[in-house]
């Protein structure tokens, strides 16, 4: 990894350090590959994004300043050897973050949310999922085994028995024909990055439209970018949305929803070109701190 100098610069922008009990945002890491079967590299990703978290200013595009927002980093939270044995130890620390609190989670690979979404549907038992991801990880058996990166959001609707109908994929373009079947046998509703691109608003507003007025948890997959905004991340998909429109979509998603987490996953620091993955991660990261917290203070 390339050096970088941050002097005089705090982690978070120089929000962290507001206690557990007392936080507007809780952040925590789960430094976990092992799901990963095509390249790993993901376990590094919280690490790198804390770092250069020092370099984002505490503001908004928009200009909005985000001094005031309590945030609490709780550090990492490792499952262990495997996600199968693990998820549950780490839901449990996140299932005790106060309700007040949002999360913002950084894997990992894409398993990791199966922890993340397991701890918010016991915070938020009436919440919905926005799967933001190129894959929809809904296959029953990949690459060797049930509990594989193809295999994540499958596995987190097990565990947590969320109805499927609660879930909204953006940003889809790769699929196993398994995972088609599925979606159109149980209702999700999957915008593609085809439409997304096509008609932004349209999508966003039918996204939004299956969202509105209820708790929203986002899991963000960073492969849903185009692998020239996200060229550090498992597998670069083709195709993808640019950071910018990825922004937008959020934007307009949660102006009508009550957000209650992000997590965001897939960023696998030795695969990236000069950090601008990592710094595409914490460009989401700060700027749905601000969609969340402006305007709800
Ligand atoms: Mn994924």
């Amino acid at each position: 990894m390339n050096q970088v100098n941050l002097d005089g610069l705090q982690p978070w922008g120089g929000l962290a350090g507001a206690s557990f009990d007392a936080a507007d945002m809780v952040v925590a890491g789960i430094p976990y590959d092992g799901s990963a079967v095509y390249r790993k590299g993901a376990a590094q990703a919280p690490q790198r994004i804390r770092t250069l978290s020092a370099a984002m200013p505490p503001v908004t595009e928009d200009g909005q300043v985000l001094q005031g927002l309590r945030v609490h980093d709780m550090g990492d939270l490792n499952p262990g050897p495997t996600i199968a044995e693990g998820w549950q130890s780490v839901a449990e620390r996140l299932s005790a973050v106060p309700v007040t609190s949002l999360l913002t989670i950084l894997g990992g690979d894409h398993c990791t949310a199966i922890a993340t979404i397991a701890a918010q549907v016991r915070r938020h038992p009436d919440m919905q999922l926005l799967w933001v991801d190129a894959h929809p990880d809904l296959c029953d058996f990949s690459r060797g085994g049930r509990w594989t990166c193809g295999c994540a959001m499958r596995r987190a609707l097990e565990v947590t028995a969320i109805d499927p109908a609660r879930v909204v994929i953006a940003g889809g373009r790769d699929y196993d024909p398994e995972e088609v079947e599925f979606i159109r046998a149980t209702g999700i509703l999957l915008v593609s990055a085809r439409e997304l691109a096509a008609d932004p608003s349209g999508s966003a507003q039918a996204i939004s439209d299956r969202l509105a007025g209820k708790k929203v948890h986002v899991s963000f997959d960073i492969d849903a970018l185009d692998p020239a905004f996200a060229p550090g991340t498992e597998i670069p998909s083709a195709g993808g949305m640019s950071t910018r429109q990825a922004l937008e979509l959020l934007g307009a998603v949660m102006s009508r929803t009550s957000p209650v987490g992000l997590d965001v996953v897939e960023v696998s620091p030795p695969f990236d070109n000069g950090d601008i993955t990592t710094f595409a991660a914490l460009k989401l990261i700060f700027e749905f701190w601000g969609m969340s917290w402006i305007g709800k203070r």
